[in-house]
């Protein structure tokens, strides 16, 4: 939300010449008063699938929206053929404000943002123990992406009848990151259905992690009567195959709730990701920074932090934690 709507402002001049003379143009815009209200399930080049009450239906975005992004989890005003009949199409005409923006880069040098998603509440990210081998990078940056877009962090590790999962999150212990295990029995008698949904009610949850990881098999069991394709692993290479090529939002079928399977990423750009943002995630650390230098990376000599943890005030293993996170994103995936 914080830097959504930056184009907002030339979105809104519409630069045209008047045709017919000195006619104002302060009203161009219709208000659209009458249209339904709607929440994108799904974008495929252009081609939005939009719930208005229980009907999907197929849409495109206005042209007045200029060049504000229409995405996953966005909830809409739409206008026309409403039907959802075959081969009608409607018109998106604004998008609500956001509870919460989900970003990330191609990578850390690259100044342009792609919106994952908007309006969830909760990032779980998924991460296989083996095969795909785990990276931890990936990890702290989906956590450091988490915090910056005020999601709560849900660590999902998969394939746990393949690889134990103790290492791993040992080093996620002085986070608190709340995690599940799963395996490839218990996705088949429900039992991990069972335990990940508990963790799911009332939320919008996005799940994200490197291809292969089992995203969609989760969401699969999660939601058994719209099943998606899945995919193999590689073998000699260990990379999954991009099976999943958009994101797509279902609803959680008992209760409320829904999840968003999305493609598997090879990295997390945190480009546009604050610090400042990120520290709030630290409620323990954050009144310390009070002593900080302007700007403080919360990892350079002046940093107050250091003595906060000294005198006490928090456990220094929440700070090395920190500043690992926070260095994740100086450093090269794969590093
Ligand atoms: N052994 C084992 N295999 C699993 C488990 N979960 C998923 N898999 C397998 O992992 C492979 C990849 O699963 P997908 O669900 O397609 O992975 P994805 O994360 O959706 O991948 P992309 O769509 O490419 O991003 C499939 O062959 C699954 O059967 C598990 O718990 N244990
Ligand atoms: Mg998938
Ligand atoms: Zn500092």
């Amino acid at each position: 939300m914080r830097r959504y709507g930056k184009h907002t402002d030339e979105d809104d001049v519409r630069v045209r010449p008047n045709r017919r003379g000195n006619r104002p143009r302060t009203s161009i815009r219709p208000k659209h008063e009458d249209a339904a209200e709607g929440f994108v399930v799904t974008v495929d080049r252009g081609r939005l699938t939009v719930l208005v009450e229980d009907r999907t239906i197929t849409a495109m975005k206005a042209r007045e929206l200029g060049r504000k992004g229409v995405v996953v989890g966005d909830r809409v005003a739409v206008v026309g053929d409403l039907s959802g009949a075959k081969d009608t199409l409607a018109r998106i005409v604004r998008v609500e404000e956001r509870s919460s923006v989900l970003r990330r880069t191609a990578d850390d040098d690259d100044p342009f943002e792609r919106v994952v998603v908007a309006n969830a509440d909760q990032l779980a990210i998924v991460t296989a123990l083996a095969d795909p081998e785990p990276r931890p990078r990936l990890i702290d940056r989906c956590l450091v992406a988490a915090f910056d877009a005020g999601l709560s962090p849900l660590l999902v590790l998969t394939k746990s009848d393949l690889a134990p999962a103790e290492s791993l999150l040992e080093s996620y212990g002085p986070l608190g990151v709340p995690y599940v295990v799963t395996n490839r029995e218990e996705l088949a008698d429900g039992a991990v259905a069972d335990r990940v949904r508990e963790r799911l009610t009332d939320k919008m949850t996005v799940f994200v992690g490197h291809s292969g990881v089992g995203k969609t098999t989760l969401v699969n069991a999660l939601v058994p009567d719209r099943k998606r394709a899945t995919g193999r692993v590689n073998t000699v290479t260990g990379r999954g195959r991009h099976t999943t090529t958009s994101a797509l939002a279902l609803p959680l079928p008992d209760g409320d709730g829904w999840v968003i399977d999305t493609p598997g990423v090879r990295s997390f750009g945190l480009h546009h990701v604050d610090p400042a943002r990120v520290i709030h995630a630290f409620p323990d650390l954050e009144p310390g920074t009070e002593g900080c230098p302007r700007a403080c990376s919360h990892d350079e000599p002046d940093c107050a932090l250091d003595q906060w943890v000294a005198d006490g005030h928090a456990d220094p293993a929440r700070l090395y934690s920190l500043r690992r996170l926070l260095a994740t994103r100086e450093r090269r995936e794969g590093d």
